[in-house]
This record gives structure tokens, C-alpha cells and sequence, in this order.
């Protein structure tokens, strides 16, 4: 039988992530006949995760949102997620595919904001338990080039209109964490579609095959 996984996509606005969540379904599927999949984002995916992501993006004027609160704010809606959806799906071998994960937390708000990483980690100990991904697919983009994706599609929301110093930090971040780790792809999502997909194929189709499936 075999047996389901937790499936991570992260890195920069305009990487190409919500594009190749939906590429990575469809191998399992056409490939493996893998029907049985639940593709979330991150934060969001439920009712209340989904006002938390809507609060987060928004644009305030009168009032500064603080970079502890913005933390906890994304760790809320994870663990809304995790409990209400990702954990029962991995429980009746659904797979799950997640648009972004806690690496998100470590990156933005850890490298970007300068919070401790510390007090990070914390939450991750106390709050995501033994719920890590089997494996994390780094979509590379420099912050340029993802943010004028993101341009050419829509305004910029709360943390797209951030300095690119910010998005710099926020990648070199990304990077030193995913070299670390050794359940993790790096892509680079710089080029164009065909070359990040093929790029993407062969790569999960090596890990797939690593896994025994
Ligand atoms: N955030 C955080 O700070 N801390 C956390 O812990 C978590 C999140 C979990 C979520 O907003 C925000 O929350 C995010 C980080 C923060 N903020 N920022 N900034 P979001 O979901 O709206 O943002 P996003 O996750 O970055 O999604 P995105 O902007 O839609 O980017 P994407 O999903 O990586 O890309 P895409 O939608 O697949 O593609 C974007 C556009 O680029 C689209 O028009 C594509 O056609 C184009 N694209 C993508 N790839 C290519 C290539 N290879 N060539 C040409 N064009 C491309």
C-alpha cells in the first residue's frame, strides 16, 4: 500500500507556488493514480484561517500591526489548519499538499522582521508536534523577479509592498534554512514555466521513486 505524504511548496511571492501545488497534484494523479489529495494554502484552507489570511494581507492606516502579532496571527491559522484539516487528512491517507508551511514563519518573519528565531522554534515545538513535511519543495525566484510577477497580475497587498531589503533577507533566510535540510528540493523558479516544471518533475519523480512509490 502506499503510503501518504505531507508535501510542502515554499519561497517568494510570485515563485510560481500556487502553479506548482496544482503540477504536483496532477503528477501524483496521472502518474500514480494518486487520487486522494488535499492541496491547502497557507495561511488559510479554513473559515477562520481564511479571515486570519484576510487580516494579514490588508492594508492598515491608523494603526501598526506589530511583527509578534503578525507571528502569531500566522501560527494561529496554522494550527487551525493542522488540527481542523491537514492532520485528520494524513490520518485516512490523504495526501496533503500545502502552499506554504512554517519555513514561511522562519523566513519572513524571523529573517525579514528580525524575530528571534528562538521564539520561533518555540512555537514550532510546542505547536506543530510531529507535523513536518515529508519533504519541501523550494521554489528559488529573485525578489525582482517574483515581486514584478505579482506586479503584472494585481496591487500589492500589506507584505508584497515591503522594501526589497526585506525580500532579500527574507530569501538569504530561505536559502541557509533549506540547505539544511534533508528532506528538500531547491527549484529554480527564475526561468521560465517549462523549464521549472520540467525541473520539478525530475526531481519529485527521483524523490517519489526514493520513497518507494
Ligand atoms: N506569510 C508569512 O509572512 N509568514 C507565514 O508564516 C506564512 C505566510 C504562512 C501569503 O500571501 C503571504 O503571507 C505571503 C507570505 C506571508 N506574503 N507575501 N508577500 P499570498 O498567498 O498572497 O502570497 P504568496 O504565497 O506569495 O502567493 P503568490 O503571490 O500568488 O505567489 P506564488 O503562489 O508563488 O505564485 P503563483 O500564483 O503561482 O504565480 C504568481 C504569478 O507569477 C502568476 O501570474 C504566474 O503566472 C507568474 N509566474 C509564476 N511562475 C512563473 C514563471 N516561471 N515564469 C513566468 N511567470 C511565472
Amino acid at each position: 500500500m502506499i503510503k501518504n505524504k505531507f508535501i510542502v511548496v515554499e519561497g517568494l511571492e510570485g515563485a510560481g507556488k500556487t502553479h506548482a501545488c496544482i503540477y504536483i497534484k496532477n503528477i501524483l494523479y496521472k502518474r500514480y493514480n494518486i487520487k486522494n489529495i488535499l492541496l491547502v494554502r497557507q495561511p488559510g484552507s479554513t473559515f477562520i484561517a481564511e479571515i486570519i489570511r484576510k487580516l494579514i494581507k490588508k492594508k492598515f492606516y491608523f494603526e501598526h500591526l506589530t511583527k509578534e502579532t503578525e507571528l502569531l496571527l500566522m501560527y494561529a491559522a496554522r494550527i487551525q489548519l493542522i488540527e481542523t484539516k491537514i492532520k485528520p487528512a494524513l490520518k485516512k491517507g490523504i495526501w496533503v499538499i500545502s502552499d506554504r508551511h512554517d519555513l514561511s514563519s522562519i523566513a519572513y518573519q524571523g529573517g525579514g522582521l528580525g524575530i528571534n528565531k528562538i521564539i520561533i522554534n518555540q512555537l514550532k515545538l510546542l505547536f506543530l508536534h510531529d507535523c513536518t513535511p515529508d519533504l519541501t519543495i523550494y521554489l528559488d525566484v529573485c525578489p525582482k523577479i517574483g515581486l514584478k510577477r505579482v506586479l503584472n497580475r494585481n496591487s500589492l497587498d500589506a507584505i508584497e509592498s515591503r522594501s526589497l531589503e526585506f525580500f532579500k533577507r527574507v530569501r538569504k533566510t530561505y536559502l541557509k534554512n533549506i540547505k539544511l535540510d534533508q528532506k528538500s528540493i531547491i527549484i529554480n523558479a527564475n526561468l521560465n514555466f517549462n523549464i521549472v516544471n520540467d525541473d520539478i518533475t525530475k526531481k519529485i519523480l527521483i524523490w517519489l521513486k526514493k520513497q518507494h512509490i
